[in-house]
């Protein structure tokens, strides 16, 4: 089966060998220059780029992407570990405070002479089709700031908030100098990859007395946290938040820590008047140290990469399969078939399956 199978992928991966080595396209080198001068508009085109669905355009993507992870690299053989970006997510219910921690937050940053990129997910895009929340106006110093960028990116429609591009904007935004890159999303879990699958650290922040809609999200996202941060922890609103403080004290005890050297802190802080602040950057940069020491924040990294390629070749095997001549009417036969009860969901798959390979078999004959 393998065999008659291969001459295909081959030519497939040699055709990518060939484009992927060609780095005189225009457009990928006039982006991948302007992304290491610092360029903030070449790093507004290479997001836009990596976002398209365009055949050619995404070529083009992973051509630029391609060059960017070839740089970032080299640049890693030299300094280690030290030299990589943090990469944080912050996710949390909507009003819970992430637009405006980020904004309080990133100006402390970038005042410390980092330079922060913000990729927030704005989930009205998902009805409305644009990024009309404005996360922009609800981070108005921060966007004025020189050294910081911020994104609002469309998520399509996905539940989880990220897409695989979001993964990708990351990466551009280290390329283009920006060394703590803040990733804001209000959905985890609902997608097959969430945002902690392309951070270094996930944070939870959560509003005090979030009541019972929280309570069937709690365990599944504490899991996946590195910090819990108790927002909005200012004026009449502190007592409720060391309620809610303790509450998450306890549940974590119920938790596996995701690392042996890491148990999960819970922290107030209040994003209007910057409380607590400087102490979660302390600790987040010790949460680095540690996980650096362990190796594990590289050894992160490489998993998520691995997790990333699974993510591109089930889509591309599925986008393959699908779109095969004559496929989609055999697709529809089945399910038919399946929603009347005749075939078994899983006995229609491998007959589609069976029929994608004999189809495969016999163009390759004829080759
Ligand atoms: N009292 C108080 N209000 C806050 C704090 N952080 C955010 N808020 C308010 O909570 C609301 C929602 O904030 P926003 O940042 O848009 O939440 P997001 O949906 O999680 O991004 C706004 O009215 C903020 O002014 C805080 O630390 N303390
Ligand atoms: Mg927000």
């Amino acid at each position: 089966m393998e065999s008659s199978v291969m001459p295909g992928c081959e030519r497939e991966l040699w055709f990518w060998c060939i484009t992927h080595d060609k780095t005189d396209d225009p457009l990928v080198q006039r982006l991948f220059k302007g992304l290491q001068a610092g360029r903030r508009a070449s790093l507004a085109e290479s997001i836009t780029l990596v976002e398209t669905s365009h055949p050619k355009k995404k070529l083009q993507a992973r051509q630029l992407l391609t060059q960017v992870l070839q740089q970032a690299k080299k640049i890693g053989s030299i300094h280690g570990a030290k030299a990589l970006s943090l990469r944080l997510g912050i996710s949390g219910p909507p009003g819970a405070g992430k637009s405006t921690f980020i904004e309080n937050f990133g100006k402390f940053l970038t005042k410390q002479g980092h330079k922060v990129a913000v990729l927030a997910v704005d989930p009205s895009s998902v009805t409305t089709g644009g990024s009309l929340l404005g996360d922009k106006t609800r981070m108005p110093e921060l966007s004025c700031d020189m050294n910081a960028y911020i994104r609002p990116s469309p998520s399509r429609g996905h539940l989880g908030g990220v897409t695989r591009s979001t993964n990708e904007a990351i990466v551009l935004c280290e390329a283009a100098g920006f060394n703590v890159i803040i990733v804001e999303t209000i959905g985890v879990g609902q997608s097959e990859i969430s945002v902690s699958d392309m951070v270094d650290l996930f944070a939870l922040l959560i509003p005090p007395g979030g009541g019972d809609e929280l309570q069937g999200l709690k365990r599944g996202i504490m899991e996946m946290s590195d910090l819990i941060v108790v927002n909005k922890s200012d004026g009449d609103l502190v007592p409720a938040a060391r309620r809610m403080q303790y509450e998450y004290v306890s549940a974590l005890k119920y938790i596996r820590p995701k690392n042996k050297n890491w148990s999960t802190p819970v922290k107030r802080i209040s994003s209007v008047t910057g409380e607590g602040i400087p102490e979660l950057w302390n600790l987040m940069q010790k949460h680095r140290k540690i996980m650096e020491d362990c190796g594990e924040f590289v050894n992160r990294r490489k998993t998520q990469q691995q997790a990333w390629l699974w993510s591109h070749l089930k889509d591309s095997l599925v986008s393959a399969f699908i779109t095969a001549p004559g496929m989609k009417e055999k697709i529809s036969m089945m399910e038919i078939k399946v929603r009347d009860g005749i075939l078994s969901p899983g006995d229609a798959a491998d007959i589609l399956l069976q029929h994608h390979i004999d189809e495969l078999k016999l163009k390759s004959q004829m080759h």
